[in-house]
């Protein structure tokens, strides 16, 4: 059996094979990945009505690729107040949005409570309200700067009344990449370690890959397949998301950009080879609405949401700093032949628009 003959059977495909897939014709590529979408999710097309809430930029850490912290290229340093944090949540549950996503840099001024005690607030007044919160990055930052295990952390959390984690933080696995671009932060292994204990605890996330930068495809595949490894583990991981590196106000100083042709492989890639993670995000922030539309023809059934407001990957040059209204996000989906569904932050499927 060839390989595509072997993704047509459904049989699970290696790291050399996944590696193989990048020298495939885009479309015949995008047409395999398009079988395994359609298998799970039809034409449907996955979008959340959500916000993201970035209430610091102060950060101890110094990842070369970050333009949101003030510790790097950003002179605008800002902590929200509990109070500031709160008032913007009230403004959203009014309006139905459904879930928070709220991440921050690593700011080692405000002490663990205005961390964790933001989320008691929200969740006391707002029960329904979906917390998603903290990346492993954070988590990781959190412990070694406050004296905490990953377990007494993450039973902080849930007590507090977060309800999943973001995917943030995971950058590329590849140590030696890694190491090159956010040195010091939390290590590949404390961030699956970290997701690991958190799915134990009968909870889910999701995971990213940042690419487009200085890692090789070797370094993606490597990537999925210890994401892979970990879900045939646990199945915690809600989706998979592909975030394309921004290139302004860092200092990675990247002179290549990745093509378009390039990201759809990509994620076409993702879904063939991450057979057991039911979703794979396009993430319009970074790959632009327009590349998103595009990758739900190559293997993405997701389309995160409508965001309102975001700061990190928007400071580094996405257009993200303003969503998407919901109408247009909705119209854009349908013109592009899917079925738009909206979701709640666990995929169960609220309506179809
Ligand atoms: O971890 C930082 C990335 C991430 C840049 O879980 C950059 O549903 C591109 O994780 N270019 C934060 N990316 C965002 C994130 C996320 C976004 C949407 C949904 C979910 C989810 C998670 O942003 C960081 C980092 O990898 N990032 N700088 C940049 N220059």
């Amino acid at each position: 059996m060839n390989i595509a003959e072997k993704i047509r059977a459904g049989e699970r495909i290696s790291y050399d094979e996944a590696l193989v897939l990048y020298d495939y014709d885009l479309f015949e590529l995008g047409e395999l990945a398009d079988f395994k979408r359609q298998q799970r999710h039809k034409k449907k097309s996955y979008f959340n009505i959500n916000r993201h809430i970035n209430p610091t930029n102060v950060c101890k850490d110094i990842c070369k690729f970050c333009a949101y912290s003030a510790s790097r290229k950003n002179p605008h340093q800002y902590t929200m107040t509990h109070d500031e944090i709160m008032h913007i949540v009230n403004d959203i549950v009014q309006r139905g949005i459904k879930e928070v996503h709220i991440v921050s840099a690593h700011n080692p001024q405000t002490g663990l409570q205005w961390y964790l005690e933001i989320f008691k607030k929200i969740k006391t007044a707002y029960p329904q309200l979906h917390v998603k919160a903290l990346t492993a990055a954070e988590v990781h930052f959190l412990c070694e700067e406050y004296d905490k295990t990953y377990d007494e952390l993450l039973d902080l959390m849930i007590e507090n009344g977060v309800d999943s984690m973001p995917g943030g933080g995971a950058e590329i696995f590849d140590e030696q990449v890694r190491d090159y671009i956010c040195k010091g932060k939390v290590s590949s292994s404390q961030w699956l370690e970290i997701h690991q204990k958190w799915h134990e605890r009968g909870k889910m996330s999701n995971v990213t890959m940042l690419f487009g930068h200085v890692e090789k495809r070797r370094d993606r595949i490597d990537h999925m397949m210890r994401i892979r490894d970990l879900q045939d583990r646990t199945g915690g991981f809600n989706a998979f998301i592909p975030l394309v590196y921004q290139s302004e106000n860092n200092y990675l100083n990247i002179q290549e950009f990745i093509t378009a042709h390039e990201i759809l492989k990509t994620m076409a890639i993702s879904r063939i080879v991450l057979d057991n993670i039911a979703n794979i995000k396009a993430y319009w922030v970074t790959s632009t609405v327009n590349l998103a539309l595009v990758a739900q023809e190559f293997g993405a059934n997701d389309l995160d949401g409508t965001i309102e407001k975001e700061s990190i990957n928007s400071a580094a040059g996405a257009a993200s700093a303003q969503g998407l209204n919901l109408n247009e996000f909705v119209r854009l989906i349908k013109n592009s032949g899917f079925i738009p569904v909206e979701r709640d932050s666990l995929y169960n499927e609220l309506k179809t628009w």
